[in-house]
Order: structure tokens, then sequence, then C-alpha cells
């Protein structure tokens, strides 16, 4: 008889995950299922399937290598859900308790919640201690104050850690952030940037490419070249190229955008950091050990694991379910088809789509200024844009998805996270990238036919939303060009933001 059947998800992928802790390999067995309900709930790119899929095959093989009594379960059609699938486990195995740690999503954690009721066996559920703030200490901090802004909650997380923090618990470097040092362009004669680490498939991958190619013809982008890495081995060497190859100038481009730079000086991490095969300490840990690079790329770096991607977790915790309820400008216009094939005049729509369509990623910047920015100033349906991308990119996960999308861009939470939306003419685009100058509108031309869309949308969005934005004081600038522009312009704008809009 099983003693604790040990359930792991196909984000869990790591040695150190809670669940594993206090395990008994003569006793306890581990369990990890592919099911339809997983592989299908979302239109997941291609290359996010096979990663997570091939991830799990490996981890499951490496947990088998280090004498660990392991059922995995590969995914046909009668694998419905995680569920149906631990029942028909539970049947044969009889366990007296289930262990599970924290999942990542809203969603299964209340599938895993209703466990204990239906199969009549205790169920624990484990903190997830990847993470560097607990959910229960971010609602603490979140219930004792007014505002949620994410640089408190950073220098917060500094502190604890005593991470990039003095003696006297002052700043290295003299200041908490250098984000004013991360906005340069990228200059015309910058030379090549060297590439990510390429992992080229072994065996494990190439049979789950082919069952792919075969089952889910149908899921957005892709399939190949499949190059990311896909066990722990690898994605440490994809940290360690990184490391080497990157971080230097992560800081100062760390808002740059050019065509054919796929990835700039960004890490590509994420996509190993969201399903285990990273540990964020040990990331942190390794980054900080570069004493020689400038501050600026350091603490830019830290910031983006040790701030944001703990701030979203927390908010989403915090506000779940009721954060994807809202809808604050409310915006109801259909996602436009180009978002699934790239077939725009936009050049920068295009380029990110396309991008998108061949890597299943993106870089911040991209998604927030252009596909995120174009998809506010359009007035698309919040719920219509998170599942864009939730299944677009290989490191979409709800609970950091969800935040950076309802949220951050799209400010369809009214504030919670952001204190302004992040709305930019084609000026903007212009300025932090070469977008432009291969586009067949003029970023120049403010209305009209040749006009950049970025531009009268940009307008648009603001004389649509006045009431509700005007007090903003961030806003001020905004407004007060509103309350100085003719009656004529304002037409223009709002006769040329409909006809466009039209064509979508
Ligand atoms: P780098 O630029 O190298 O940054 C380093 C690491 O910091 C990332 O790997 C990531 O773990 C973390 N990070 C940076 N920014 C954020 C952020 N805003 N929120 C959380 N973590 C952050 N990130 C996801 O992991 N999954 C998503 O589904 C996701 N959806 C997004 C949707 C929108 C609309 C926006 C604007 C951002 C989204 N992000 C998401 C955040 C960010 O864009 C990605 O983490 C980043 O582009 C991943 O690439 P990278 O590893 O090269 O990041
Ligand atoms: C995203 C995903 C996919 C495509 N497939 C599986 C799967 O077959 N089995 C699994 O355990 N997890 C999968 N995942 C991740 C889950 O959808 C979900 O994100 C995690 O369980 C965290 O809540
Ligand atoms: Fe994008 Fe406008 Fe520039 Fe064209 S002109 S690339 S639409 S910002």
């Amino acid at each position: 008889m099983v003693r604790n059947l040990i359930v792991i998800l196909g984000d869990q992928l790591s040695f150190e995950i809670s669940s594993l802790e206090k395990i008994q390999k003569n006793d306890d067995k581990i369990l990890m299922m592919e099911v339809s309900n997983e592989i299908e709930y979302a239109n997941h790119h291609k290359k996010k399937l096979v990663l997570i899929l091939s991830a799990m095959r490996h981890f499951a093989d490496e947990l088998k290598k280090n004498e660990f009594d392991v059922t995995y379960v590969e995914f046909d059609k009668s694998k419905e859900n995680f569920t149906k699938e631990l029942e028909h486990q539970c049947k044969k195995f009889n366990p007296k308790s289930i262990k599970i740690t924290h999942p990542s999503e809203y969603r299964v954690l209340k599938e895993v919640e209703k466990w204990e009721k239906l199969l009549d066996i205790p169920v624990t559920i484990l903190e997830d201690t990847r993470f560097f703030c607990k959910i229960d200490e971010f609602a603490e901090w979140a219930n004792s104050r007014k505002d949620l802004k994410m640089e408190n909650f950073y220098q917060k997380m500094r502190k604890k850690y005593k991470i990039l923090i003095d003696e006297k618990e002052k700043p290295i470097g003299g200041k908490w952030n250098y984000d004013i040092k991360n906005r340069k362009r990228l200059p015309k004669n910058h030379p090549k940037i060297p590439l990510p680490l390429i992992c080229k498939p072994d065996k494990i991958t190439q049979r789950v490419i082919t069952q792919l190619k075969k089952e889910f013809t149908k899921h957005f982008g892709d399939l190949e070249p499949f190059w990311f890495a896909t066990t722990k081995k690898d994605a440490l060497e994809s940290l360690d190229d990184f490391i080497k190859n990157r971080l230097e100038f992560f800081g100062p481009y760390e808002d740059a955008m050019k065509e054919k730079e796929k990835f700039l000086y960004h890490s590509v991490l994420s996509i190993y950091l969201n399903i285990g095969l990273l540990n964020p300490h040990d990331v942190i840990q390794k980054v900080l050990q570069k004493k020689d690079l400038p501050i600026e790329s350091i603490e830019g770096f830290v910031r983006q694991i040790l701030g944001w991607r703990e701030y979203v977790r927390g908010i989403y915790w915090h506000y779940m379910p009721k954060y994807n309820q809202t809808n604050f400008f409310n915006a109801k216009n259909k996602i436009p088809n180009f978002y699934w094939n790239g077939e725009t005049k936009m050049n920068c729509m295009k380029n990110c789509i396309n991008q998108t369509k061949e890597e299943a990623y993106a870089h911040h910047i991209q998604r927030l200024m252009i596909t995120g920015n174009f998809a506010l100033i359009a007035g698309i349906e919040p719920k219509q844009i998170c599942d864009w991308y939730l299944s677009v990119y290989a490191d979409a996960f709800e609970w950091v998805e969800l935040p950076n999308t309802h949220g951050m861009i799209l400010y369809a939470d009214g504030g919670i996270l952001g204190s302004k939306p992040y709305a930019a003419s084609g000026n903007y685009i212009n300025k932090m990238s070469d977008y432009c100058k291969n586009c067949e509108y003029d970023v120049k031309v403010k209305n009209g036919k040749n006009a950049c869309p970025f531009n009268y949308l940009y307008w648009n969005f603001f004389l649509k939303n006045q009431k509700k934005l005007e007090k903003n004081p961030r806003l001020w600038t905004v407004f007060s060009t509103i309350r100085n522009m003719s009656e004529d312009k304002k037409k223009q704008i709002r006769s040329d933001s409909g006809k466009f809009l039209k064509t979508m």
C-alpha cells in the first residue's frame, strides 16, 4: 500500500519542490499526469506544449534514476483531467494520503481543494517555497497599505533577503532603483547580439514533437525549430550563457526594440523559472556574483525577479477570483485576426506577432508597449486579450500573465497594479525601436490615411475615457493638451479611429 501519493504538476519540475521534502522512497509514490484539459484549456503555442511535456518527461526520468517510485501518465483522449486521472490512480494504489505543492493557478487550486471530499483521502497542500514571498505575507503587506506600489514591495524584499543592501540597510550603489538608466535606444551600428543558448532536441523531445504533430495540429505557432532547454542541466547552462554574454547590457537596453533582434539582451529565462527548471533564489545568487558588471544591469535584473515576479504573484493571489472580472474602461472590441496571423500593415505589430508565432517569446517591452498598448488604445475586451497572452507565450501561466495583462497593460483593474495606463503613441515606439522606418504608415503623421494608427488611437483612448482618468495627477499633461485641443481636431481623431477600428 502507498503511504503518500505525491502529485507533481507540470510547472513543479524541481527536486526542491516542497511536496518532495519528506518523501520516503520505499513508502511514497509520485504521480505526474499529462491530461487533455490542461493541454486544451487554452490555444497553447505548440512550442509551449513541447516545452512542458518534454520537461515533465525528463523530470520523471530523473526522479526514476534517483530511485523514486514514479507513475507517469502520458496523454491520450481518455486522460481527461487531473481529478479523473487521480481518481483512477487512487483506485489502483489506495494511498493513505495525497500531498501536493500549492498549485500556481487559482483554477487548479480549486480543483485540488475538492479532492479530499471526493476521494475520501486526506489531502495536504504545501507552501510553494520557490517564491521569495509567501501568499499570506503579501496579503499582510497589502492589507497594511493604502496603495500597493511595486517599488515599496521590492524594497521590503531587498531588505528581508539582504540583497544589494549594505550593513546599514541602505541600497548598494546609493539608489534602490536604476530604472532611469534602463531606457537606452539601441544605437544604429550596434554589433550583433549573442543569441540565447540553443538546445538540440534529444530523443524525448523528438518523441513529443512527433506526437504533437499527429494530435495537436490546430494549436497556435511554429512547432519547429524547437530549441528550449527541457532539463535543469540545460536551463542552468542557459543561465550561465546569459550571465556571460548578455547580462552586462541587460540594464541599459532593457526597454529597446529592434527589428530582427528577437531577444536583445533579455535573459529568456522565464520559461525555465516558471516550470521549475530554474530556482529564482539560485538565479539571483548567481547574478549577484558578477560584482564587476554595471549596477544598472545587476539591479535591473534583480528588480524583475525579486520585485516584479513576486509582486504580480502576490497581486494575483490577493485578488483572485475577482481580479479577472473587472473591465474598468468597459472595453468591448473584438480581438482582430491579425493577433493570430500577423497580417497587418503596422510593422511593429507584424514583427512582434510573427516573432511570437515563431518563438513563443517576445520580450517585455514588445508585450507591453506594442501588442499590449495597441489592445489598450483600440479598446479590445480584456478577457480576449488575456486569453491571447495566456496562449501564445511559452512562459504563460495565469498567475503571472493575468496581472501583467489585465492589470499592467489594460488597466482593467482600475489601477490596483499600475498608477496609470501605459498608453503610448507612435512617437514612443519610434524613439525606442527601428520598426517605423519599414512601416507603410508614417509615424510623423497624426491624422488621415497614412497616419500611424497608434497616433490617433492614443488620443481617441484618452478622449473616450476622459471622465475616468482626468483626475489622475500622472496624466495631467495629457488632459491639459486635450483641454486645449480644437473641436475639429477631436472630430478628426474620432473619425480616423472609428474608420480604423471598423477595418479590424
Ligand atoms: P527578462 O527581461 O530577462 O527578465 C528577467 C526575469 O524577470 C524574467 O525571466 C521574469 O521571470 C521576470 N520578469 C520580468 N518582468 C516581469 C513581470 N512584469 N512580471 C513577472 N515577471 C517578470 N511573464 C511571464 O513569465 N509569463 C507571462 O505569461 C507573462 N505575460 C506578460 C504579459 C504582458 C502583457 C506583459 C507586459 C508582461 C508579461 N510577462 C510575463 C512579464 C515579462 O514580459 C516576461 O517575464 C519576460 O518578457 C520574459 O522574458 P525574459 O525571461 O527574457 O525576461
Ligand atoms: C500548461 C500545462 C500543459 C499544457 N499540460 C500539462 C499537463 O499535461 N500536466 C500538468 O501537470 N500540467 C500541465 N500544464 C500546466 C498546468 O496547466 C497548470 O499551469 C499547472 O498545473 C499549475 O496550476
Ligand atoms: Fe508601428 Fe506606427 Fe511605427 Fe508603423 S509607424 S511601426 S504602426 S508605430
